[in-house]
Formats: structure tokens, sequence, C-alpha cells
């Protein structure tokens, strides 16, 4: 192109630009270059400037020309920063590549907390038994957490004084008073007491056979060095058409017997009463207190682990199951309870103080696999 405006060539122009940015190793070598060509004192900026001395005619020749190259070297830039952007991905890619047979690297800091622990350990246990985890809301309706568990309007564990009851709902009806019309129909809502109502809320859900485990947060209004307001527990569930007393019997031995690592492990299974089952029984685990020292497994006494039984006829009716066909037994624990007598852990308010150091000496390592053959750290138990 001749330079009929009496400009420098803006061809020229062009390609020098080329030459500059394609010599660009880097965005801010990049920007240097933009900054010689298109920046406020850039030499095709000053040509644009110097247009002004031009007649009409030349002005708009030499104006089109310009605007032309100006297009020309921003395409240039722009193509030259995505190159220069793929380029230093690859090499973060290549400098950032993971070896994952390498072995795993702790932090070491975090720690398992033994309530998620001492969950998963028991959950592994009975999922070896064929057991899968059932859940279900906190916030429950009176119906699924007392009235289809066979416990009676005058029930102490009905009263305000033990349950955290919800303030009634207003302008909305519940799924039950939908479906069957009843006014007062045990659609008040509370914090569930036990984790029974997933038991209810499964039967009613499905039918049989069921083999349920259902870990989870309680709450009842009872606050001293022995009970939290808010505790855990986990809670079983077996339904099937000839489910009896032995099935029961078998389960919770072996559960004892695996949980506290102990094969020999005494267990002794005392009739007792809940509402919601018949016949009930509590399950104890032998240990020995000689000396003020509580030993698990250990002869001469006895310990308090489970409560039991096998599935009250009008529970089963409750949820819809025929009791002339099934029969199941269930099972619950508080997983407190068991983890400060498996893990030698002396105050349950400490499982809640959220202190570091605690949970240092007394939580564990993420890959602490819960396992079917681990034992107590030291056979030593709390009282
Ligand atoms: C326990 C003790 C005994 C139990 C019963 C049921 C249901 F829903 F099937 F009727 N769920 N959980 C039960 C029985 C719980 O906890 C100490």
């Amino acid at each position: 192109m001749n330079d009929v405006t009496g400009l420098a060539d803006p061809s020229r122009l062009i390609e020098a630009a080329r030459v500059d940015i394609a010599a660009a190793s880097s965005p801010e070598a990049l920007e240097e270059v933009r900054v010689r060509y298109l920046g406020r004192r850039g030499q095709l900026t000053l040509m644009m400037r110097d247009l002004g001395a031009l007649d009409p005619d030349a002005r708009r020749r030499a104006g089109a020309e310009l605007n032309d190259a100006k297009d020309r070297i921003t395409a240039a830039l722009g193509e030259a920063a995505a190159r220069l952007g793929r380029a230093a991905l690859e090499q973060r890619l290549a400098a950032e590549r993971a070896d994952v047979t390498l072995p795993v690297q702790f932090t070491s800091e975090g720690r398992i907390h033994p309530i998620s622990q001492t969950i998963d350990e028991i959950v592994a246990i009975f999922g070896e038994m064929g057991f899968v985890v059932a859940e279900g809301p906190h916030i429950e309706e009176d119906f699924y957490n007392f009235t289809a568990l066979n416990i009676p309007p005058e029930h102490p564990a009905r009263q305000e004084h033990d349950t955290f009851y919800l303030p009634p709902r207003r302008g909305r009806q519940s799924n039950r008073e939908a479906t069957l019309g009843a006014a007062d129909d045990g659609s008040r809502l509370v914090l569930r007491t036990h984790t029974s109502p997933v038991q209810i809320r499964t039967m009613l859900a499905q039918q049989p056979p069921i083999r349920i485990i259902v870990p989870g947060r309680t709450f009842r209004a009872d606050h001293d060095a022995t009970h939290s307001p808010m505790f855990h527990q986990v809670e079983g569930l077996v339904v099937d058409r000839s489910t009896h007393m032995g099935h029961l019997k078998g389960c919770l031995i072996e559960f004892c017997r695996a949980f506290f690592g102990i094969d020999d492990l005494p267990v002794r299974f005392r009739p007792s009463y809940f509402p919601f089952t018949e016949p009930s029984a509590e399950v104890d685990i032998g240990c020995s207190r000689a000396g003020g020292r509580l030993e698990i497994g250990a002869g001469g006494d006895w310990l308090e682990i489970l409560g039991s039984g096998m599935v009250h006829p009008k529970v089963l009716h409750n949820c819809g199951i025929d009791p002339a066909q099934y029969q199941g037994f269930a099972f619950g624990m508080g997983i407190e309870r068991v983890a400060m007598l498996k893990y030698g852990i002396p105050d349950l308010r400490t499982f809640y103080d959220s202190d570091f150091r605690w949970l240092r000496h007394y939580g564990f390592l993420p890959l602490d696999v819960p396992s079917l053959v681990q034992g107590p750290l030291n056979g030593a138990g709390a009282a």
C-alpha cells in the first residue's frame, strides 16, 4: 500500500505489531505491546491524531485504513492472549499433576468425633448383618413419636415436662389430617424423644421384610451430669413372617460382642416393659466393679446396654402391617452411653463442649476405619 496520506504506512505498522505480538511470551509482555501501538501515546494512536492535518478527502481514506489497522492489531492481540492463557493453563496442569498413588498425607489437626465414630462402628456391625440405615425428621408429629407407638395419652413421656413441644401451627393441615379428616389428630409437633418414629414411618411406607438401623439425634427436657437435652440414639427394627425372640437374642448378643470386641462377653436378657414391645427385655453385659473400677467382660456384675422387645401387635397394626402374618423385634441404645463405656470417657457433658484438646485426646483419625475386630482402646471403662 503506498503512502497516499503522507503518514507512515499502516500496513507496515500492522506487520511490526504482528512481529512484536508473536515475540511476547507473557501476558505482561503482551500488554506492553498493546500500549506501544494502541495506548494513549501508542504509534497508531499518534497516527490517528495526525489525521487532523489532512484535507477531508485524504482524511477519510487514511482514517479508514487506520481503523482497519487498529482492528487487525486488536484481533492479533486477542489471539495472542488466548494462546498465552492456554499455555499457562497447560503449564499449571503439568506442574500440579496429582500422583494418586502417593501415600495419604494427614493434616495433624482434624479428628472424627467419638459420637460419629461410634455410630459408624454400630452401623458397620449391623450392616454386616444385612441392616440398612434409615433416617427421619428431628421435628416430628405427635402421632409418629407417641400415638403409633402405643404410648397412651397420659404416659409420663408425653408430659410437657419431658418433651420439647413446638408452638401450634396456624393455618396448616398435617398430611394425616388432610388424609383422615380428623380434628385432634396427633399432628402437634415435638422434637423427637427417640428415633422410633423413623421405624413407624418405615413400616407405614413399606411392607416387610424390613431390616433397618436408625442412628440420630433425640431430644428430652433433661439436663444434669448424666443427661443432655440433645443426645444420640441408635434403634433397630426387623419385621418378617417368622421373626421371633431367638432372632432378637442372637442378633443382640452378636452385636454386643462385636462392639466391645470380646468374643465370650456374657450377655443377659432381663424382663422389662415398654408400651411398644411385648415381651420386652433389657440387655445387660457382664462386667466387674471390683476396686471401684469398671471392667467390661469380667464376671460378677451386670451393666445395662440396650432396651429391646418383640414389636407390639398394636404397633404393627397401627402401621398397616398384619400382626397375624408378621412379627418383629426392635431395640434401642444411647450412643453417648456406649461410647463412654467403650472409650473410657468419664463425663457426658464433654461431648458437646467443642473443646479441641478433648477432641485431640478422644477423637479418631479419618482412616481409623470402624471395624468388627476393633476393641476398647485399653479396656478402661467409665462407671
Ligand atoms: C427401644 C427398646 C425397645 C423400639 C420399638 C420400635 C417400634 F417402632 F418398632 F415399635 N422402635 N424402637 C424399641 C423397643 C426401642 O429403645 C430402648
